[in-house]
């Protein structure tokens, strides 16, 4: 996220080594996990994590990138078809990173194993990571009865489980981008997507809508959802991305925020912020 400093003329990201911040979030995770093991038992019950939500080519998965340091599928069209979940384990070894990715009907339709990668940040890690998530993605489209058709979604989640020493403890959801209109192919897609939306945001979970900050920003897409889910607007958060390439300066950015903070669409208590994931 960008500093928003009024003495830098330029942008920076921030510092991702905060180790206050690394043992609560290690103390988060170990109840997060024991309430998980709990919960599993429960169908639809999870601890809360934070989903991602936002217009087609937003930069949703580009923040999933930017803050685990890997690269997912992004990209102009819609590349992500299914929920994902991203599950970030910090480990202080030196051992490398790792990656685990798997589905319920990935494992239970393909392997008992789920896919291990090793170094995903790196160049063939990083393609293996993406040909995982893309196998996993025509496997649920193709469990779901869509075969060759581009435009469609699937309601199975994904699972990425990345443990390396330069993530953050966190879990994020990503999920397809929302549309403002169905295509011919598909006229249930827009609803497809808002149901799905809906279904893997609960009334706990927080919520990140992320909206391109070149666009109209009294028109960011994702603030309706936001607010059904969360009324008081406690838990959620809005991400400006792209502000490398819309925004010349920090003042303007500075501007923009504070503008949005008392003008914007919404009241959001935790506010704006500018974010350049590349
Ligand atoms: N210059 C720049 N490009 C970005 C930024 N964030 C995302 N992009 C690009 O915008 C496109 C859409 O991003 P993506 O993360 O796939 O959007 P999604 O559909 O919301 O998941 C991709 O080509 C990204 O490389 C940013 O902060 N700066
Ligand atoms: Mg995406």
């Amino acid at each position: 996220m960008l500093q928003q400093s009024p003495n830098n003329s330029s942008f920076h990201h921030h510092g991702r080594d905060n180790d206050l911040l690394q043992q609560q979030s290690n103390k988060y995770r170990k109840i997060n996990d024991q309430l998980s093991s709990v919960l599993s038992e429960y169908q639809d019950l999870r601890p809360p994590n934070i989903v991602v939500i936002g217009e087609q080519s937003a930069g949703k998965s580009s923040v999933l990138e930017y803050l685990s340091g890997i690269r997912f599928v992004t990209g102009q069209n819609m590349v992500t078809k299914c929920p994902l979940q991203l599950r970030m384990v910090n480990s202080k070894s030196s051992s490398g990173s790792k990656a685990v990715i798997k589905s319920n009907i990935y494992l239970t339709k393909h392997s008992n194993k789920p896919i291990t990668i090793e170094n995903p940040e790196i160049n063939d890690g990083a393609q293996q990571l993406e040909e995982a998530i893309q196998h996993l993605t025509s496997l649920h489209l193709q469990e779901e009865g869509y075969t060759g058709d581009v435009s469609r979604v699937s309601t199975h989640l994904i699972e990425v489980e990345i443990t390396s020493p330069n993530v953050p403890d966190l879990t994020l959801i990503d999920l397809p981008g929302l549309i403002t209109t169905s295509n011919e192919k598909n006229p249930t897609l827009k609803d497809d997507i808002r149901q799905l939306v809906k279904r893997n945001t609960t009334d706990r979970d927080c919520i990140l809508i992320v909206g391109d900050a070149g666009r109209d920003l009294q028109t960011i897409v994702g603030f309706e959802e936001a607010r059904e889910k969360d009324p008081s607007q406690k838990r959620t958060l809005c991400a400006l991305t792209r502000v490398d390439k819309h925004v010349n300066d920090i003042e303007t950015l500075n501007k923009m925020i504070e503008s949005l903070n008392n003008r914007g669409p919404i009241k959001l208590v935790h506010g704006y912020v500018g974010l350049r994931n590349r």
